[in-house]
């Protein structure tokens, strides 16, 4: 009997270990394929007021209100980014990155908010980074806007004010002058569903204005005509010169159907242009998803307005803003299951206008934080439908990792979690012809997470919150995406 169950359990364990293992994609990424690692000003920097950098929005609504994140923590000093950039970069070039993804703090650049007064300082700051970097051989991946506006703009109403869209391409002016002649890749926006539904529709992220429905597509139309006026100028003044590229960094959950129902794969799809094609389809494609306009339209009129709460573009903008990309940058974490919503919720709002129920099983492998479950076929599926709807565009992915509560060091789930997701991004690449160029680990280290503050770690370096050093420690996860970007390989040993 007990050889029978030895014999059982010796079976059941090769078969999970081979079955593991065929999981994996064991050969090796292309030998130009790009790794890197990434941050966000507010989460790293600290010298929240060092020299003449005004407040940001989250600045001002952390200081105001402590309370809205965990531990009442907040960006001041971070990782002290501002003052360790040096110690940073002699980290990145031990781990080997081909390219460092961080974003620029408009209101480090402009005090003001307006192009009327440039901090030298602020300017001198990413400057000395990018020299750095430069010097150490690591390609900078800026982000120009990292949800981080200068509170004196949004006094004067932020991305609701029509007039943003000029502020915005200002800055951006700026940032393409100073930097431009060492920048090669810009994302000028970073995840913009937060930026608009978070920060001007459910009141989750700075400013925190309670405006679903309404105020968060007047963000959103705002920022798609500053992103293409962005790309116009680059294009046209900067192109020839800097030899550099532009693009957008859009995140999504991706979207299940609960069954094959043809009304659940239409939720699903609609899941997709709520949360992706607001932002992609007017860029990749041409104008808002169809499917938005129409059933915004509808609840609209059925709500007795006389207009749709989703604002028009003209013909002519949508001519404009249509193919104003060099590249698409993408952020993958998680995935949702779709259904048709029978109920629809009649108030305003992008998740309500969805009509569709979402929810993630408890199969799904859960982690330290509440949206992300690890669905690695999830970024796989993503990256074919957005192949498959915008036709085959290069995408970066800009971002992708794992959280945890900062208990280990010795942090195995982080490496199983990438070893999946780049094993199924590979696939993506191989054999669906997703045409991927790079990889972005989030994050280089860990950092100020939003609401979540400290609470929850990204990094695959630690950092001791604690210490005023802001020490910062390699982990496991570091040594082995050192060792990835040395053989393109995520397995111990490759086959091709
Ligand atoms: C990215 O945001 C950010 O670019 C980066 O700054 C951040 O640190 C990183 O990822 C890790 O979070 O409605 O409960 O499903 C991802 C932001 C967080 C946005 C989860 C959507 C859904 C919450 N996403 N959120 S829930």
């Amino acid at each position: 009997m007990e050889g029978v169950q030895y014999f059982f359990i010796c079976c059941l364990l090769l078969f999970s270990e081979s079955f593991a293992d065929d999981e994996l994609n064991t050969r090796r990424f292309p030998e130009n394929f790009k790794f890197g690692v990434a941050t966000a000003s507010y989460q790293v920097e600290g010298g929240w007021n060092a020299s003449d950098k005004s407040p940001n929005i989250w600045d001002y609504a952390l200081h105001k209100n402590p309370d809205l994140v965990v531990n009442r923590d907040n960006g001041d000093v971070a990782c002290d980014s501002y003052h360790k950039y040096k110690e940073d970069v002699a980290l990145l070039k031990d781990l080997g990155v081909d390219f460092y993804r961080f974003s620029l703090s408009w209101s480090r650049i402009l005090p003001n908010g307006i192009d009327d007064k440039i901090s030298v300082d602020g300017v001198n700051y990413y400057k000395n980074l990018i020299a750095e970097l430069r010097n150490n051989n690591i390609e900078p991946l800026i982000t120009i806007y990292h949800w981080d506006l200068p509170q004196i703009l949004q006094d004067a109403g932020g991305w609701t004010n029509d007039n943003i869209v000029d502020w915005f391409v200002a800055y951006a002016n700026v940032c393409f002058k100073e930097f431009g002649n060492d920048n090669k890749n810009w994302l000028v926006f970073n995840e913009p569903k937060q930026t608009c539904q978070m920060g001007y529709g459910t009141a989750e992220h700075a400013p925190f204005i309670n405006s679903s429905g309404v105020g968060e597509y007047i963000c959103a139309h705002n920022l798609l005509k500053a992103y293409a006026k962005t790309w116009h100028l680059y294009n046209a003044v900067y192109r020839n010169v800097q030899g550099g590229r532009v693009g957008i960094t859009i995140d999504s959950s991706w979207f299940e159907p609960a069954t094959e129902s043809r009304e659940d794969i239409e939720a699903a799809e609609r899941g997709l242009h709520f949360t992706f094609g607001l932002y992609a389809n007017p860029i990749l494609n041409r104008d808002y998803p169809a499917v938005m306009k129409s059933l915004i339209a509808k609840r609209s009129s059925e709500e007795g307005l006389e207009k749709s709460r989703l604002p028009a573009f003209t013909e002519e903008e949508i001519e404009y803003i249509s193919g104003s990309y060099d590249f698409l940058g993408v952020n993958t974490y998680t995935s949702n299951m779709a259904k048709a919503e029978n109920n629809p919720d009649p108030s305003p709002g992008s998740h309500q206008d969805a009509e569709i129920a979402t929810w993630q099983p408890d199969e799904w492998e859960r982690t330290n934080s509440s949206w992300l479950k690890v669905t690695p076929w999830g970024a796989r599926k993503l990256l074919n439908w957005i192949k498959n709807t915008y036709g085959n565009p290069e995408i970066i992915i800009t971002e992708n990792g794992l959280s945890d509560d900062d208990s280990t060091l010795e942090d195995d789930n982080r490496i199983r979690f990438y070893q999946s997701y780049l094993s199924n991004i590979h696939d993506a690449m191989e054999l669906d012809g997703v045409n991927v160029t790079g990889y972005t680990a989030w994050s280089f280290m860990d950092n100020f997470e939003w609401t979540k503050g400290y609470s929850e770690r990204f990094g695959i370096y630690h950092v001791d919150f604690s210490s005023p050093n802001r020490t910062r420690t390699k982990k496991k996860s570091a040594t082995w995406y050192q060792n990835l970007i040395k053989t393109k390989c995520i397995v111990d040993e490759c086959i091709h």
